[in-house]
């Protein structure tokens, strides 16, 4: 912020990874909005689908007075004020409208429908059964047309609006770890507003850098500020918006990474050779302990192998921490324990086969009288899991 002279920062959902964020995220948040304050920095924040929209937005009282403005709750009704969703930052004689919608469930938006009359009331019931797309199209669009309507503007043409949003536009890729938003009967938000007056939209939940769309509204996913898998883009991205005469540029710079997070594919024998000399070179240029992921092709026996590879680790200048370690081939060699306690290190949350193998481990230690779930309990599993993995 300060080496670009950036002057306002738009963050679009998921500040954290829970509701309930550990008291040193919290206290690293606030230490960070602290010196945004300091240096006169505005920010712009919405909930996404991990955050508490309520949590966030507790502070508020405090935050806008500091040009911190937090928005965690989708309208509930239309005597909503869009002044408490719709920001403007002047730059000169530009102007730009910043308009925060936040991550939303449909129920919320089809209560917000209901309780705004936005339909008669005998046909609600009929709608949400037989067409809840409409509905929340209908509300959706409402709102944004109301925060459309609230900005006023002395000269359109050096005015630009930005929609910050926490819910999916069609077209992108995802990283893989992202968890499922999608809303009742819809993929994302509805294609109508691409037709809306926006310049340019603001995306999150994506952890994937990515422009996807370049005409107005000119739609930029930043992606996640770090990896959260092992197989993620090493690449982290911030999205920059920049007022040049007319328009409004838009480019990437690198997010630089602080904490290492690497993967590597060993054969056992060289484990005490080459462990140690992969991990050698990152004392200088990383300042946080690296998450290390290992794969192991085993050609002898393997008891014991987690112990020695955690040795060589606490010998290692730069301090790692073991996250995964997969040992392939000759499994026999282990004992079951041992072959437990690698299962269950091994990725969770990782490839469906990776789960199944898992559910299985659970199962059992769940029902010790059963040596396994039945083949349609199984079956019913890989299902979930396949519906999981395409949404
Ligand atoms: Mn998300």
């Amino acid at each position: 912020m300060l080496e670009q002279n950036i002057d306002a920062l738009v963050m679009a959902g998921d500040v954290f990874d829970t509701p309930h964020p550990p008291h040193d995220a919290l206290e690293l948040y606030y230490q960070f909005l602290e010196a945004m304050d300091k240096h006169s920095k505005k920010v712009f924040i919405i909930a996404g689908n991990h955050d508490s929209g309520r949590f966030l937005q507790a502070p508020n009282f405090f935050l806008k007075n500091k040009n911190i403005h937090v928005v965690g709750r989708f309208p509930s009704d239309n005597e909503f004020n869009p002044n408490d969703y719709v920001f403007k930052v002047e730059e000169g004689k530009n102007q730009w409208f910043i308009h925060l919608l936040p991550f939303f469930r449909s129920h919320e938006v089809l209560e917000y429908v209901q309780r705004s009359k936005l339909i008669t009331e005998t046909e609600f019931p009929r709608m949400v059964l037989e067409k809840p797309e409409q509905l929340i199209e209908l509300g959706i669009v409402d709102v944004m047309n109301r925060m459309i309507k609230s900005e006023y503007s002395t000269d359109e043409d050096k005015t630009k609006r930005m929609l910050v949003s926490h819910h999916l536009f069609g077209g992108f890729r995802l990283a893989g770890s992202e968890q499922s938003v999608s809303i009742s009967g819809l993929d994302g938000l509805p294609s109508s507003l691409w037709g809306l007056p926006y310049d340019d939209l603001a995306i999150g939940h994506i952890h994937q850098t990515q422009r996807l769309r370049e005409e107005k509204p000119r739609a930029i996913y930043p992606g996640s500020p770090i990896r959260f898998r092992f197989n993620e883009k090493r690449e982290k991205k911030i999205s920059i918006l920049e007022w040049n005469d007319k328009d409004i540029e838009q480019s990437f710079i690198e997010i630089p990474e602080f904490r290492p997070v690497i993967s590597l594919k060993l054969d056992q024998e060289d484990i005490k050779t080459k462990l140690a000399s992969e991990l050698i070179n990152y004392k200088q240029n990383y300042k946080l302990a690296g998450l290390l992921e290992i794969k192991i092709k085993a050609t002898g026996a393997v008891s014991g192998l987690a112990d020695e590879i955690r040795e060589i680790l606490s010998q290692v200048e730069h301090p790692w921490e073991l996250l995964s370690l997969q040992i392939e081939g000759q499994s026999a060699a282990l004992s079951s324990s041992e072959k437990e306690h690698a299962h269950l290190i091994t990725n969770i949350g990782g490839s469906g086969a990776n789960l199944e193998e898992l559910f299985k481990l659970y199962y059992k230690k769940k029902y010790p009288s059963q040596e396994k779930p039945s083949q349609q309990l199984l079956e019913d599993f890989k299902s979930l899991i396949e519906e999981l993995e395409r949404s």
